[in-house]
């Protein structure tokens, strides 16, 4: 996540960056992506609980226990639960930590950030959290197991807190913070380079921190001094100075990563810097490049081209497009046979969505296709039981939506009336009435509007409806291309 949390400051950025996903599209990946499939799939958001509000809904899983609840953890430090079911009005309080948790609006990458049940939680009860807390003046990452009630499914006991691990932080950015259990019943845990800019202590290349790493380590044992154990086959046990919980490093600050239930392959999220958003698929003992490298490129002076011990990602986008990557997940449920597969993820400072493909054999990104959102600030994505992928907003109190099938309506062709890729003219004779996103600004008297896809000019006698989505006819149409 980036600190763009006033909402002026979010619209700011996103009248220099919304209606440019023909961009994501066309000039993401030039390098790799000659024959991807970029077309809008009649697929959208819904709210999937209308009933149900909470505030910063930072993480949305499932206890993997057959009780069909969905967990939704605010960033503030409650975990709330509620029955999987769109009729819901009301929810529990699992566990409430907020008096453990630091966090503040203008440093809005602390505070609770991470939420995984035990694979056998089932029986055992066991749960972990991340959280950030501010210990004698020092930020500082917590991951903490704690227990269910034994009396009441819906609560969680608060004094069974027993800290795992404490990780000292930096600054107060880049806190990473996902926790989830691998296929090999192991606990991932995502951490960020440490903060600030630009990596300062070179933390994410520096296996000797677990900062800018994802690490890989057992909860049902422990090894001298811990309390967790070192899982045999991580890739850096027997290498000197370098911390053996270690799986992946490289990374700036991946926000949010998960695993395929199908594959077992994990997917990653990692937040650019200066111009390029990545998406990564995490192997073992993998170097993923950061601060030598930015997505597929040098990242400064002091920094790589490609070389063989730095991975690239397999998807990267740039900052045109949109600023700060939220990972989600590979869609695995019922509802929607056509997403089966695919990676859905999105933009925090854009809110798009996009469903990827990636042909493993091939090592090739196929489809890189626009899912219809609201365009509304996204935070994370996340799953229930059943695989049914969710993704939420902050915003409008804090919303979880769901995946839904939609018409994709007819939208005007740009291309007959000549806007060419790049350029700046003015258009004329569009149809009357026609429809484009809610992206709806209006700066000096100047109404701004996304139409598919693209930023849209008009002059001042336009009409366009508070609410409605529904552009009427204004004579004259300033169409231009991102970054212009
Ligand atoms: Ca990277």
């Amino acid at each position: 996540m980036v600190q763009w949390e006033a909402r002026g400051i979010v619209w700011a950025h996103r009248i220099l960056t919304f209606g440019m996903c023909v961009l994501a599209c066309l000039g993401g990946l030039a390098s790799f992506a000659a024959d991807v499939d970029t077309r809008p799939l009649p697929i959208g958001v819904t709210d999937a609980f209308p009933g149900v509000r909470i505030a910063r809904p930072v993480v949305v899983t499932h206890a993997g226990d057959a009780s069909n609840r969905l967990f939704v953890g605010s960033q503030f430090g409650v975990i709330h639960v509620f029955p999987n079911d769109a009729a819901t009005e009301r929810t529990s309080v699992f566990l409430d930590i907020r008096s453990k948790v630091a966090y503040k609006e203008i440093e809005n990458e602390k505070g609770f950030l991470g939420l995984a049940f035990h694979p056998q939680y089932a029986t055992n009860g066991r749960f972990f959290v991340d959280y950030t807390a501010q210990e004698n003046e020092k930020l500082t990452s917590v991951i903490a197991e704690y227990r269910v009630s034994r009396i009441n499914a819906n609560q969680a006991v608060p004094q069974s807190e027993r800290v795992i691990l404490r990780i000292e932080q930096p600054y107060w950015n880049h806190n990473g913070g996902t926790l989830t259990f691998g296929p090999d019943g192991y606990l991932y845990i995502a951490l960020g380079d440490g903060g600030r800019q630009s990596d300062p202590s070179g933390n994410g290349q520096n296996l000797s921190t677990l900062l800018g790493s994802i690490l890989r380590i057992d909860v049902d044992r422990s090894d001298d001094g811990k309390r967790y154990a070192i899982p045999d086959d991580n890739p850096f046990v027997s290498r000197t100075n370098a911390r053996s919980e270690i799986w992946a490093y490289g990374f700036r600050n991946v926000w949010r990563m998960a695993f395929d239930r199908k594959t077992g392959q994990l997917w990653a999220g990692d937040n650019g810097e200066d111009l390029w958003e990545e998406i990564d698929l995490v192997t073992r003992g993998g170097n993923y490049g950061w601060r030598l490298r930015e997505g597929a490129h040098r990242f400064g002076s002091r920094g790589s081209g490609q070389r063989g011990d730095l991975i690239d990602p397999i998807w990267e986008y740039h900052h045109r497009v949109g600023k700060s990557i939220i990972g989600g997940c590979v869609y695995r449920g019922r509802r929607l046979p056509e997403l089966v597969g695919a990676y859905l993820y999105g933009d925090y400072v854009t809110g798009d969505i996009w469903a990827l493909r990636y042909d493993a054999a091939r090592k090739v990104v196929t489809e890189n296709r626009p899912v219809f959102s609201n365009r509304l600030p996204l935070m994370t994505f996340g799953e229930d039981e059943g695989g049914e992928v969710y993704v939420t907003t902050m915003f409008s109190g804090g919303v979880i939506y769901g995946f839904i099938r939609r018409r994709v309506s007819k939208r005007p062709d740009f291309d007959q009336y000549g806007v060419t890729a790049t350029g700046s003219q003015v258009v004329t004779g569009l149809p009357r009435r026609w429809s484009g996103s809610v992206n709806r600004l209006c700066v000096g008297g100047i109404q701004q509007a996304s139409i598919a896809g693209r930023a849209c000019w008009t002059s001042e006698k336009a009409s366009i409806g508070e609410q409605s989505p529904t552009f009427w006819d204004a004579g004259q149409f300033r169409v231009r291309q991102a970054g212009r």
